[in-house]
């Protein structure tokens, strides 16, 4: 970033500007996705400032821990649960909300409800925390189908029916990355405007990577194909060059470097568990819809990953994503397996 030009810059694409631009194009639009994304907003700054001061304001320690000054104190994927529900519910817009940290689906009172669903993940990959690694918030957008009445069945859709998806990375920076249909585009909070500024417009990922990213911790329990396309990435029979190792183990920093810079995202299913680890409404509907939208493919073993269609609300599912051709690889490897 050449942040002497940044000074210098007068003309900002914040977030807000970019998605009224984007629901201008919709004459028909009466702003309720905007007003939702912008309380979405709110929520994923309040999460990033809550994360910078996570060491110093000793937020860190098991839920109702105490603190120095002896004042209760909330672990931080709690307070963010808090902060996107409370965030979400106030925007007058959601109707059934789904979050990773509350076992049932929450349905917002009749005076507050709106025609959207949400899923998210407020504090993804929240075991590293404590080392200071890259975690996010992760969320998908689904409206209610005509005559719905905001029960459970209309979260349980397929991902090929969300409106819109996007993540935020606490990380070095704050990012927030986002799609609601026509593309995917990148923004960077400035912490001096306190605003989220386009800083990656339409993110492509590219054709062909030379990363993979997996736990191989797990190889012993992994399944042919998955066995085969690691060993091709590290010992390639083509003559072309081994791939890089790379795995944080936190999935919004995983796949928002693959997104950048390619190559393929994986959490198999594996002998011990078969559906992998990653949920479906709220880790692989999202970043499979933004992978699709930035020309790149998600696949779960047996399908595209979009055409699922969760029965239960925490439900689990392998997951392949990440740019186009590294996704052919292992959808071959699968589809010579079952010939
Ligand atoms: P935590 O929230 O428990 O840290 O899990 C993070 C996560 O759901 C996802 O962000 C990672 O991609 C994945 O789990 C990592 O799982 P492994 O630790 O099994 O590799």
């Amino acid at each position: 970033m050449d942040h002497a030009a940044d000074a210098m810059r007068t003309d900002l694409m914040t977030i807000t500007r970019h998605v009224l631009n984007e629901q201008s194009k919709f004459p028909e639009a009466r702003g309720d996705l905007t007003i939702l994304l912008n309380n979405i907003v709110l929520g994923c700054k309040f999460v990033c400032s809550s994360v910078s001061k996570a060491g110093l304001a000793k937020l860190i320690g098991l839920a109702g821990e105490t603190n120095v000054q002896g004042e209760e104190q909330k672990k931080l994927d709690v307070l963010s649960n808090d902060v996107f529900i409370n965030a979400l519910v106030s925007s007058g817009r959601t109707n059934v909300l789904v979050s990773e940290e509350n076992e049932d689906a929450i349905f917002v009172e009749p005076s507050k409800r709106g025609r959207y669903c949400v899923v998210f993940d407020p504090l993804d990959g929240s075991s590293n925390i404590d080392c200071g690694v890259s975690i996010g918030t992760i969320f998908g957008i689904y409206m209610l189908k005509e005559g719905a009445s905001g029960t459970v069945e209309d979260v349980l859709q397929p991902g090929t029916a969300m409106l819109a998806a996007g993540y935020c990375m606490y990380g070095s920076s704050c990012t927030l990355v986002l799609s609601t249909g026509a593309g995917v585009n990148g923004f960077t909070l400035d912490p001096s405007l306190g605003e989220f500024i386009l800083t990656h417009p339409d993110i492509k990922i590219p054709k062909k990577g030379k990363i993979y990213s997996v736990n191989e911790g797990n190889a012993k329990h992994w399944d042919g194909p998955t066995t085969k396309y690691v060993e091709n990435a590290k010992f390639p029979k083509d003559g072309s060059s081994p791939k890089s190792l790379r795995y944080i183990g936190s999935m919004v920093a995983d796949v928002h470097r693959t997104l950048l810079y390619g190559g393929i995202f994986m959490y198999p299913g594996d002998k011990k568990s078969p559906k992998g680890k990653l949920r479906v409404l709220y880790e692989v509907f999202p970043m499979s819809f933004l992978v699709e939208q930035a020309g790149g493919q998600s696949f779960t073993g047996k399908q595209r990953s979009l055409d699922l269609v969760p029965a239960h609300i925490h439900d689990r599912s392998p997951i392949f994503l990440g740019s186009y051709d590294d996704v052919e690889e292992i959808k071959a490897l699968y589809a010579a397996e079952s010939a």
